[in-house]
């Protein structure tokens, strides 16, 4: 399958020009979700069919399907201590690799499968590249059983860090509440622009109630920006 689109040919331009700088026979790989790591993954079954050795554990259901699908071999947590390589994109990623992810819903399995990892590579278009975060709705995973009530604990926290009207909104689709793979529900913060990411990272998981959010800050050691010509760039 090859990408047809513009930003298709630049997430496929990312992806392919990550397995070739980063991926080696014997690793055991973080397999990101969302479209560009898709990329990626469909890359890598070209590469294993190939005679690449390599296991992957995904970071979402609909990954898990995909590496099925393409042929690469899956493994869990479970039964690999570490990673040599998590490879995984962002819904918008500054200059100092500072990202927000979660478009997917599927931040919590991919921030605990970066965090196993020796490193982490971002696999990135060119539009996902920006000088503050905050233009994409910062997303929020809370347990179900006291969201309404996180919700107000969170808006009161972005009050006190100077948000003084924050737009906190429950996450659905065709009308139903988003569960993510862990049951989980998401809110999403529409903040424009985030000044200090480090701190309002640490002080949001600090919420009860609040499982992951998608502020993933210090994380990415390295990211490839893919461009619609093909090219790519390793910053
Ligand atoms: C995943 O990929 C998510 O964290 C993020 O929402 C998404 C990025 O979007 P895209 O589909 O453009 O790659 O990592």
């Amino acid at each position: 399958m090859r990408p047809s689109t513009d930003q298709d040919k630049a997430k496929w331009a990312s992806g392919t020009a990550a397995i070739e700088t980063y991926v080696r026979d014997g690793m055991k790989l973080g397999l990101g979700s969302g479209t560009t790591s898709h990329w990626f993954v469909r890359a890598l079954g070209e590469a294993v069919a190939q005679g690449l050795d390599v296991v992957g554990v995904p970071t979402s259901t609909g990954t898990r399907d995909l590496a099925l699908e393409v042929g690469v071999p899956l493994t869990t947590l479970a039964d690999v201590q570490r990673l040599d390589l998590t490879v995984d994109g962002a819904d918008e990623i500054d200059h100092d690799g500072n990202m927000i992810k979660g478009g997917g819903a599927c931040l919590l399995w991919e921030r605990i499968v970066a965090d196993a990892s020796d490193r982490m590579v971002a696999v990135v278009d060119d539009s996902k590249v920006v000088d503050t975060l905050g233009t994409f709705p910062l997303p929020i995973e809370v347990i179900p059983f006291s969201w309404e009530s996180t919700q107000r604990s969170i808006a009161r926290l972005l009050q006190r860090l100077g948000y003084s009207e924050p737009d906190l909104r429950l996450r659905t689709a065709n009308g139903e509440v988003v569960v993510t793979d862990s049951g989980n529900h998401i809110i999403d913060a529409h903040l424009q622009k985030i000044d200090d990411p480090l701190a309002l990272d640490a002080q949001l998981n600090w919420i009860p109630g609040v499982v992951e959010n998608g502020l993933f800050t210090g994380i990415a050691d390295e990211m490839v920006i893919g461009y619609p010509s093909g090219k790519h760039e390793v910053r």
